[in-house]
């Protein structure tokens, strides 16, 4: 019988029920909690978990074939023997999604392309690893990041495993499942009794139940094999393989060992492009602030990209900025978005509106940016304008996902906290609303804002109390 610590797999078209870890005899509610730790998960914990379904008519249940995982916002990382031989048009990917039953058929995604490794053997099982390209990037996905690092997992490490059980009955919604299951590769690179040809450490990783006798194979095939770093962040280490062992007991799953394939996969999808944005910032009277100029990539890939950023004063004067003018950033991997922190120092001058530019150099695991970026300084300083407090609404260009930081200026520090609410429109609708509080003394008050989806919005100051001045121009915020 199926139970709660049971999660199905499908083997190379055939679907086995794996068996619990529960002791013999032992009921579901009284045993104790049980080293499979298999059941149900909504996506949102498995986030990059997607589904491949054969396309067709009927329910994305019963068509789904494998599991796959994001690695990209336009690329899936499967199994070689889910996909092999079969064209984009024949498959379709479910993303976010935690019953398949549920999904409309317009959610299903389409493919344009299916890569598998040239060195895939359907025979040996050895590099049994696909990437399947979606049509379009998708903007409300999760990616997850590729190990690169062939010493993880580590011996004996927890690792989850995630994948929707094939429904054999149809009757039942088919709900993602995960389960638990350990790093069981042993001294010499051994694999429970798998022989050399079976399990091969170079290339695979050997995870299962510590205690040897329940099933090992959980999840479905071609799916996420993860661990979790310190400070909490989940990595992609294997991809769920096929076994004709898958559900003997004993038999620890084999998956294919992503370390070893991320270059590949990093060559598949191709280096990112670097692009630096453009911020808006207004001047202020006093004090110095930080402005944080975005730059993104075109994609997240496993590696971390390294870059050197350099600030120069285009039409501005030299002490207009303060501060480092060079530096050097990274992206991490998985991550899309970093910022160069450009110091602004405020004058009671009237001036021109000036220009920053900042460029990069020296890239490193992305191609040569497509343009430098600009950081506008709006000076606020009117003759006889009398020493009101004014409020400045920046601008922000970015693309490195959904979240950006709008600038957020008083011209001067006052001596008593200042609430001001703004409201994010996009095409006449209200996106967002949020309130700013500048502390005493508080000039910058940077505002994390998460759009729905790409595009420009505006930003608007609704509610600004006495004593302070409304900015002349609205924000605004682009994400490409
Ligand atoms: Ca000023
Ligand atoms: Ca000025």
């Amino acid at each position: 019988m199926l139970g709660r610590n049971v999660i199905r797999c499908l083997v190379a078209g055939l679907t086995l029920v794996v068996a619990g870890a529960l002791p013999a005899g032992a009921s579901e509610e009284t045993s104790p909690e049980p080293i499979v730790d298999g059941g149900p998960v909504a996506i949102e914990d498995a986030p990059w978990t997607v589904a491949v379904l054969l396309a067709g008519n009927g329910s994305a249940a019963k068509r789904q074939v494998c599991g796959g995982t994001l690695v990209q916002r336009q690329w899936v990382l499967t199994a070689a023997n889910c996909v092999a031989g079969r064209r984009p048009s024949e498959l379709r990917v479910v993303v976010n999604a935690t019953t398949l039953g549920a999904v409309e058929p317009s959610a299903e995604l389409r493919l344009s392309r299916v890569v598998v490794h040239p060195d895939y053997n359907p025979v040996q099982g050895t590099a049994d690893v696909a990437m399947l390209k979606l049509r379009s990037p998708q903007s409300t996905v999760t990616t997850i990041a590729l190990n690169d690092d062939a010493a993880v997992p580590a011996s004996g490490e927890d690792l989850a495993v995630f994948g929707w059980g094939a429904s054999t009955d149809g009757k039942q919604p088919s709900t993602l499942r995960g389960a638990i299951v350990q790093n069981l590769e042993t001294a010499g690179g051994l694999c429970g009794p798998y022989s050399g040809t079976e399990y091969n450490s170079l290339a695979n990783v050997c995870a299962g139940y510590a205690d040897g006798a329940a099933a090992t194979c959980a999840g479905d095939n071609g799916g996420p094999l993860v661990a979790t770093q310190r400070g909490g962040a989940r990595i992609l280490v294997g991809v769920t393989g096929a076994t004709d062992r898958c559900g003997d007991p004993g038999y620890p799953g084999v998956y294919q060992r992503v370390s070893t394939y991320e270059g590949w996969v990093f060559a598949t999808i191709g280096t990112p492009d670097l692009s630096v944005g453009q911020a808006v910032v207004v001047e202020g009277d006093t004090d110095t602030r930080t402005v944080r100029v975005p730059v993104w990539l075109s994609h997240a890939t496993s590696r971390t990209v390294r870059v050197r950023w350099q600030v120069t004063p285009f039409t501005a004067q030299a002490n207009d900025i303060t501060g480092d003018l060079t530096g050097e950033l990274e992206i991490a991997p998985g991550e899309t978005q970093a910022y160069i922190p450009v110091t602004v120092v405020g004058d009671t001058i009237p001036e021109q509106t000036e220009q920053v530019a900042v460029r990069v150099t020296s890239l490193q695991n992305a191609k040569r940016l497509k343009r430098s970026g600009r950081l506008r300084i709006n000076d606020d300083d009117v003759v006889g304008s009398g020493g009101a407090v004014r409020l400045g609404v920046g601008s922000v260009t970015s693309g490195g996902g959904l979240g950006v930081r709008l600038p957020v200026t008083l011209s001067r520090p006052v001596d008593h906290k200042v609430t001001v609410t703004l409201v994010v429109v996009a095409k006449g609708q209200t996106i967002e609303t949020v309130n700013v509080s500048f502390a005493a003394g508080d000039v910058d008050r940077p505002v994390p804002i998460v759009l729905p989806t790409t595009g420009g919005y505006r930003v608007r100051a609704t509610v600004v109390p006495p004593g302070v001045e409304a900015p002349v121009d609205q924000g605004t915020i682009l994400v490409k």
